[in-house]
């Protein structure tokens, strides 16, 4: 029991195995799909894998959002500080994300499915894009009784904070809920992610109902664009959330995400959204003021691309909770560990470690 005290933060979502190729805007004609998105794969996407694989030199890397933050957090924490859940198969994939969680120093213990294989997302890098299709394979059959077994739920009682990929939602809302649950019941830190607008736009209810226990609520502009469209609080045209026009929206966005009934009345929440290269907005429940932290602009030749550039924010950002630092420099971290996300290929960190600086 001792050595799981270490183990601080929990995360939850989906272990995807990352097949990464260069794209042009033929590829994503192809497979009719947006330069910058996350969807979940149809029939008609199903043989971009292959594709990639074979005829593209595609780069195999460990990815799933909220893994990547999982190896981000331990990036800065000691060690053993941090654990994550989701579900594999048994295959050379999982040997993959296992060998890479193992060098990161991130526990991970996955529900093994014997019958599924392990989840694919195949990722089209056009310049200052990502697109990612998403095969969910074995990660879509995680269930409540791994997260409630008798070797897991130890760690979840251990855990100070849990960190939530948004995109679990599509998978197993029970298993979120109940970790909400634990967090509000024993006063510790919930953290969310929204990871895609079409969580909010086609799994409203089920993120709606974490709602009340999210102490921290984290979303890029066309997360936030569309989690404030689907409550009719703003009109954004979610093709164009880029642009510097959308700040007031966005800032009412967090604000309103900040100011929602909370289940756990002992922290006050706070509503992050990131805006790419532009300030990060910061919205604290019951205050009228949304903050601007610019982000640590770094050249362009520099971007190798922008892969796990959030997954890293929000990484940084929750390490600092953990260790104590005010939400101020949090945020900083969060936009130092995204900088460096930045100039690496796909969702890794920089070896030899390098160490925060606050700007
Ligand atoms: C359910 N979906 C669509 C997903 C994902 C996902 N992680 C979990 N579930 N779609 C893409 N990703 C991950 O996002 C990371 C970049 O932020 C990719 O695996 C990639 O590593």
């Amino acid at each position: 029991m001792a050595a799981q005290k270490n183990y601080r933060l929990l995360c939850l979502e989906n272990p995807l195995l990352d097949i990464i190729a260069d794209g042009d805007q033929t590829t994503l004609d192809t497979y009719k799909i947006k330069a910058n998105d996350a969807i979940l794969a149809e029939p008609q996407h199903l043989g971009i894998y292959d594709d990639f694989l074979n005829n593209r030199n595609a780069v195999l890397s460990a990815g799933g959002a909220a893994q990547n933050t999982a190896r981000g957090a331990q990036y800065i924490l000691p060690a053993d500080s941090v654990v994550f859940l989701g579900g594999v198969g048994k295959d050379k994939y999982a040997d993959i994300l296992n060998e890479t969680a193992a060098k990161a120093g991130l526990r991970v213990e996955y529900r093994v499915d014997e019958k599924v294989g392990t989840g694919r997302c195949a990722v089209v890098v056009t310049p200052g894009n990502r697109s990612m299709v998403t095969d969910l394979g074995a990660a879509n059959h995680y269930d409540l009784e791994h997260l409630q077994s008798p070797a897991i739920w130890p760690l979840v009682q251990a855990a100070e904070a849990y960190y939530i990929g948004g995109y679990h939602l599509t998978v197993c809302p029970p298993a979120i809920m109940a970790l909400a649950k634990e967090a509000a019941a024993n006063d510790k830190t919930f953290v969310l992610s929204i990871s895609a607008p079409f969580i909010p736009l086609a799994f409203k209810d089920a993120l709606d109902a974490t709602l009340p226990y999210l102490d921290f609520v984290i979303g890029n502009e066309g997360e936030a664009a569309a989690f404030g469209n689907v409550h009719g609080i703003s009109d954004i045209d979610l093709g164009n959330v880029d642009g510097t026009s959308t700040t007031a929206d966005l800032k009412k966005i967090a604000q309103y995400m900040a100011d929602l009934p909370k289940e756990n009345t002992k922290r006050k929440r706070v509503a992050i959204v990131t805006h790419g290269s532009q300030p990060t907005l910061v919205a604290i429940q019951g205050e009228t003021e949304v903050k601007e932290y610019p982000v640590r602009l770094i050249a362009k030749e520099d971007i190798v691309d922008p892969i796990g550039a959030g997954d890293a924010f929000a990484a940084g950002l929750v390490a600092g909770i953990i260790e104590g630092k005010s939400l101020d420099l949090s945020i900083d971290q969060g936009q130092w560990l995204a900088s460096l996300s930045l100039k690496e290929l796909g969702a890794s960190y920089p070896f030899p470690k390098q160490t925060f600086t606050p700007s």
